[in-house]
């Protein structure tokens, strides 16, 4: 009896989620990842049978490199401190490994992978020829001394210089790795190289090899992206109130965007809690707060009087019309989702990776909120990374108004590709099925062209 191309197709997804669970049993981050993605593709593996042929989800799944290893530094105080490290190498079908560095507390293997199987499709995305790849580190920059972050940043490339270069592997920042942590990366592989790599790494400082645009790319990317989305339901970011979480590089920058178009931002938060200001944040003081003076969030009131500071609490418990969830992993789950629609959200982007859990997208879902995924609506910042290292190969620099005109181009693109793939593969509107099945055809397609590696 043959069975249907349907039931085949789950058959072949379920067999390769359950044997990477059997395989690393405590990765739950990365099953996550995983799941949501397997989830969505069925449809382009009943279309056509060369993927399962080809063993495609089960090398697409397994890392083409993953390292791990020892960072021993000096704090200080004198003594020796050691951390550990990751750089996983995961897809490089259609170019080098390209993807940021995370030094959290939390970093493990399973952030690590999940962050890096995302970064496969949302590089191929983006249209220009980057592979996947992310790495880190659970040293937390918070509370360090310059020179404490930069004897580690020292550490840490000593090692991972083995393994990258402007032709193999590109990092770039990501949670607790900004401008400082870049310095100090650039400088150390340059010391050890012996030669300028301007293209080894991305989110230099503009002085060095860095691109204009590219601190404010990811966040001004979620909201081009909504802004298209919104377009598809006769919406407009304007006079819209939004709520962001977080008060990083992503957030402040998809804030600043987000009132550039006229929209009122009322609140964002960090890890200790959020602020709301009725009056609208002023982006400026979050800026002043967080990346001059690297304090809490919790000194926004004392330059606002109308504002108000409340912790441990999530900022999506604001009523909002928009939410961009712009601090981490799994920040929303099914019972804040649940709250958003209460209290009337009209549409969800993820400025963050992976920010909302599954039961949490089913829960937008079943209830039609049009919803941004990562993979798609936060690309902006890679895609400028690859302009950056486009600017670094050429050996020159473009201005800010071209730099953000390109990335207008490719969140535009990006939104209509989604689109267009979501409806040709039976689910229109679905973003997610159209992410991850375009993502998906571009790597595969790359990976049976270059044979069995
Ligand atoms: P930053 O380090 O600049 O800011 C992170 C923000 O999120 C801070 O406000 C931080 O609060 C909060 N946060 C981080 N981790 C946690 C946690 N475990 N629990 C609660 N709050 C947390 O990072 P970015 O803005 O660069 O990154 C934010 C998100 O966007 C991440 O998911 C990242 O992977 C993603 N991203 C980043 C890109 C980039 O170009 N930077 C590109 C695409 C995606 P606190 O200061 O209290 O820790
Ligand atoms: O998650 C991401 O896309 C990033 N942290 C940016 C990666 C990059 O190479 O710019």
């Amino acid at each position: 009896m043959t069975i249907s191309k349907q039931a085949a197709a789950e058959k072949y997804t379920k067999r390769i989620f359950e044997s990477i669970k059997e395989r690393d049993p405590a990765e739950v981050e990365f099953h996550q990842a995983v799941e949501e993605f397997l989830t969505t593709i069925t449809p382009a593996l009943i279309k056509d049978s060369k993927f399962e042929q080809n063993a495609i989800l089960e090398r697409l799944t397994e890392p083409e490199r993953l390292v791990s290893f020892r960072i021993p530094w000096v704090d200080d105080h004198g003594k020796v401190q050691v951390n550990r490290g990751f750089r996983v190498q995961f897809n490089s079908a259609i170019g080098p490994y390209k993807g940021g560095l995370r030094f959290h507390p939390t970093v493990n293997s399973s952030i690590v992978k999940f962050l890096g199987f995302e970064q496969i499709f949302k590089n191929a995305l983006t249209g220009l020829p980057i592979g996947g790849g992310k790495g880190g580190s659970n040293f937390d920059p918070k509370g360090k001394s310059d020179e404490e972050v930069m004897r580690f940043a020292q550490s840490f490339m000593t090692e991972l210089a083995k393994h990258i270069g402007p032709n193999t592997d590109i990092p770039a920042g990501d949670v607790g790795v900004g401008p400082r942590e870049i310095g100090f990366l650039f400088g150390q592989y340059k010391r050890m190289t012996g030669a300028f790599h301007a293209g080894s790494l991305t989110g230099k400082g503009l002085g060095y090899g860095g691109s204009l645009a590219r601190t404010e790319a990811t966040g001004y990317g979620v909201v081009y992206f909504t802004t298209e989305m919104l377009k598809d339901y006769d919406m407009k970011i304007k006079d819209q109130k939004v709520v962001v979480s977080g008060s990083g590089n992503v957030a402040i920058y998809a804030m600043e965007k987000a009132i550039h178009l006229g929209a009122t931002v009322i609140g964002c938060s960090d890890s200790s809690g959020y602020i709301y200001d009725p009056d609208g944040i002023d982006v400026d003081t979050v800026k002043q707060i967080k990346e001059v003076e690297r304090k809490r969030i919790s000194e926004y009131p004392k330059h606002h009087k109308n504002a108000t500071f409340t912790a441990n609490k999530s900022v999506f418990e604001l009523k909002c019309d928009i939410a961009l969830p712009c601090a981490t992993q799994n920040e929303i789950d099914e019972k804040i989702a649940k709250l958003l629609i209460k209290n009337g959200v009209k549409a969800v982007a993820e400025g963050a990776n992976m920010p909302s859990t599954l039961e949490a997208i089913k829960t937008f879902q079943d209830n039609h909120i049009p919803f941004a995924p990562s993979k798609a609506a936060n690309a902006g910042g890679v895609a400028v990374s690859a302009l950056e290292m486009a600017q670094n190969s050429a050996r020159l620099s473009w201005h800010f108004e071209e730099v953000d005109h390109e990335l207008q181009k490719i969140m535009r693109n990006i939104h209509t590709r989604t689109s267009v793939i979501a409806k040709e593969y039976g689910e229109e509107g679905n973003l997610i099925v159209g992410a991850n099945i375009a993502g998906f055809l571009k790597v595969a397609d790359a990976m049976i062209a270059q044979g069995v590696i």
